[in-house]
């Protein structure tokens, strides 16, 4: 017997060497030590075994048990942890690859100049005010001494909602619903958004004005072209040519628009300026009487200056934008510039 279990021993462990996986010591293990196993059937014919025989051959049959089992378990240890450093190396991490690009967002071009134009002015000395983009007739037109019948209402092509229900065609109703409510001296600024039937390289349906004003009683012209000046200065820069031209408004008087030399053609002429190297940026005046006496102010006592300039046509100007209507077509390739 001791004989029969030697060579099962030695054949145990000639064959546990040739493992290769988990799988099969598991084979093996069932094959040599299981319950029915080749050790199993041995130990059997232990009952056939004189008496003082057995407590020999039992501590034999252990030991053998002992030295394949303690194989089993070095080999299992060993695939484990090949099996372990197989997958870390998968899972490995590149601290030198480049980190994943996180889009930021950024402010729209058109917000960036209307905030430096606000900035601008607040730093004259001017407040913020804001008024609705569905106004009446009355404060868009009517109370800015715009009759029913006036030319003038033809000068911005109007979307009407109701007979007297509009979008605000410009930021003026918004002078009006201050000195409403406001006594001189006043120095105010009114962004926002206006609408217009209106749309080409130069013109779009909605677009962003701000409206100024200064109301007290020794306000002349003079201080409408030093603040203006002044203003386009600091937003272009120091040596930008500036020019008033004597124009009209039913509101102001004697009123005036300010352009400022093409600054994508340096004023020899191109599609944008059509061809005149100048661009209008604002209309300006001297607030009219009639405005005065709408909103209760005595125009003998008071006089003031008002202006509105166009947001979408500072800002071509300043990023060399020859199309106005890039502005809202919302191409990320366009917006990502600024
Ligand atoms: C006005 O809207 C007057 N309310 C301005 C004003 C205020 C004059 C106070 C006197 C006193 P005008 O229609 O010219 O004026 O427009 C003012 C500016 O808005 C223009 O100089 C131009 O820069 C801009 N603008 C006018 N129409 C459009 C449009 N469709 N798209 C983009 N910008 C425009």
């Amino acid at each position: 017997m001791k004989e029969r279990l030697l060579q099962l021993e030695k054949a145990a462990l000639s064959e546990i060497s040739s493992l290769k996986n988990k799988e099969a010591v598991l084979e093996f293990k069932n094959k040599y030590l299981g319950r029915k196993g080749e050790l199993a059937a041995l130990t059997k014919e232990f009952g056939k075994l004189p008496p003082e025989e057995r407590p020999i051959v039992g501590e034999f049959i252990n030991s053998i048990r002992g030295r394949i089992e303690e194989r089993i378990n070095n080999l299992l240890t060993a695939f484990a942890q090949s099996e372990r450093e197989q997958r870390l190396k998968g899972e490995k991490i590149d601290a030198t690859l480049p980190g994943r690009y996180l889009a930021l967002g950024k402010r729209h071009p058109i917000t960036q100049v209307m905030d430096e134009v606000v900035k601008i002015f607040s730093g004259m000395g001017f407040a913020v005010a804001e008024g609705p983009e569905i106004e009446t007739d009355y404060y868009n037109f009517e109370a800015l001494n715009i009759p029913k019948d006036h030319p003038a209402r033809d000068m911005q092509d109007t979307f009407y909602i109701g007979e007297d229900v509009l979008l605000r065609t410009h930021t003026s109703p918004v002078q009006i619903r201050v000195m409403q409510n406001k006594k001189p001296p006043l120095r105010v600024i009114a962004p926002g958004k206006v609408y217009r039937r209106d749309s080409d390289v130069t013109h779009t349906p909605m677009f962003h004005q701000v409206e100024g004003f200064m109301v007290d009683e020794t306000i002349t012209f003079g201080d409408l072209k030093g603040v203006l000046t002044a203003f386009l200065h600091s937003l272009f820069r120091e040596d930008t040519a500036i020019r008033f031209r004597p124009s009209f408004f039913p509101f102001t008087e004697p009123s005036a628009e300010v352009d400022i030399q093409c600054v994508i053609c340096n004023g020899k002429g191109c599609r944008v300026c059509k061809g005149s190297g100048w661009l209008e940026v604002l209309g300006a005046g001297m607030i009219h009487p009639m405005v005065f006496k709408a909103v209760g102010y005595d125009s003998e006592r008071f006089s003031g200056f008002a202006f509105g300039l166009g947001i979408e046509r500072i800002a071509m100007l300043k990023f060399g934008i020859d199309d106005i209507r890039l502005f809202f077509e919302n191409d990320v390739r366009f917006l990502r510039q600024f």
